[in-house]
């Protein structure tokens, strides 16, 4: 997997960004353009992308938690017919994320062999790594964005149809929720088994499971994070939960403890893998493979391994 200097993909591998002191820093997305009702500007980026139904694309992996926030809002909020898909297949190569010609890895859209491709088609050249999600807009043949924080709240706020994922009166609650939730555990998995360095472990593995704690006491004294309702913060939660156990516990060394030894947060992981639609959005076999695929710094060999046996289907029983 490579990097594009001003639209020309470098097969070469950067590899992940770290500091000097062995920290995994995760590279901020830059093209961050916003669907709004009325078509005008968003918090970031030009204007121009009004929510019409089929003009939009979405670019995603299934082991990739980030694209995973994507595709669960595109479920939620009844997008499917609307925005259209393309998955990469699971596993990088030198190229990054490649297509097939067809099946269910194939680009419908624009038959790329490649997710550089469609960032090379962009209308300004792109200088970055190739990350998914993407969404992207036929009508102007430009990356809407690659944000997938945004990508969820555009869906949310732009189209109709589906809950509210962030209802006014709660959207403060939320945004401390992400704010915590996101550098932590979200992203403190990666810092954990990107780590270069011990102290940049201890100290990115004592979050997560700080993190986990603090989810965990107040999912004792609540449903979901912020009360009764499931929003945003729960949604960007759950595609970390959903590949903790299989995949970080081991391949990332966040073995403390595993998400189903807390009772509410595995009771809470549970419920919202059995709502509607989300089962479909889950691939744990997938999401093994994804994160013990050959590594040189963390899995040489690439041998996955048999286990964990986890039951995701196993009543949730909170009412
Ligand atoms: N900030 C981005 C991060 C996306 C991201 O890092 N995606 C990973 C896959 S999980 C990726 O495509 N990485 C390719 C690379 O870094 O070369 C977002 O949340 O949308």
């Amino acid at each position: 997997m490579g990097l594009m200097i001003d639209g020309v993909y470098h097969a070469e591998d950067p590899g992940p960004d770290t500091t000097a002191q062995g920290a995994f820093r995760r590279a901020d997305s830059t093209i961050r353009n916003w669907i709004t009702r009325d078509g005008r500007a968003g918090p970031t980026g030009a204007g121009g992308f009004t929510p019409d139904p089929g003009r939009y694309h979405l670019y995603l992996a299934w082991n990739c938690p980030w694209a995973h926030r994507a595709f669960l809002t595109r479920m939620i909020k009844w997008l499917e017919d609307a925005i259209t898909v393309s998955f990469a297949r699971p596993r990088r190569t030198e190229d990054g994320w490649v297509f097939d010609d067809d099946g269910p890895y194939a680009d419908p859209l624009m038959g790329a062999r490649a997710l550089h491709e469609v960032y090379a088609r962009h209308d300004q050249p792109y200088t970055g790594r190739v990350t998914v999600p993407v969404l992207w807009d036929r009508e102007s043949g430009r990356i809407v964005s690659n944000e997938s924080a945004d990508i969820v709240q555009m869906l949310d706020a732009a189209f109709d149809g589906g809950p509210s994922l962030r209802p006014d009166d709660l959207a403060a609650d939320i945004d401390a929720w992400n704010a915590l939730i996101y550098p932590t555990l979200n992203n403190g998995v990666y810092r954990a088994g990107f780590a270069r360095t011990q102290a940049a472990y201890d100290a990115a593995v004592a979050e997560v499971f700080d993190t986990l704690d603090r989810v965990e006491a107040q999912l004792g004294r609540t449903r979901y994070l912020t009360g009764d309702r499931f929003t945003e913060a729960d949604l960007r939660l759950f595609p970390t939960l959903a590949r903790f156990d299989v995949a970080y516990h081991y391949a990332f060394k966040c073995n403390i403890r595993r998400v189903s030894d807390y009772p509410n947060l595995w009771g809470y992981a549970r419920e919202i893998y059995q709502m509607p639609g989300v089962a479909g959005t889950v691939d744990f076999d997938i999401y093994k493979r994804g994160y013990f695929s050959p590594s040189e710094l963390r899995n040489p060999l690439g041998i996955v391994p048999a286990g964990p046996v986890i039951d995701w289907t196993v009543p949730h029983g909170r009412g």
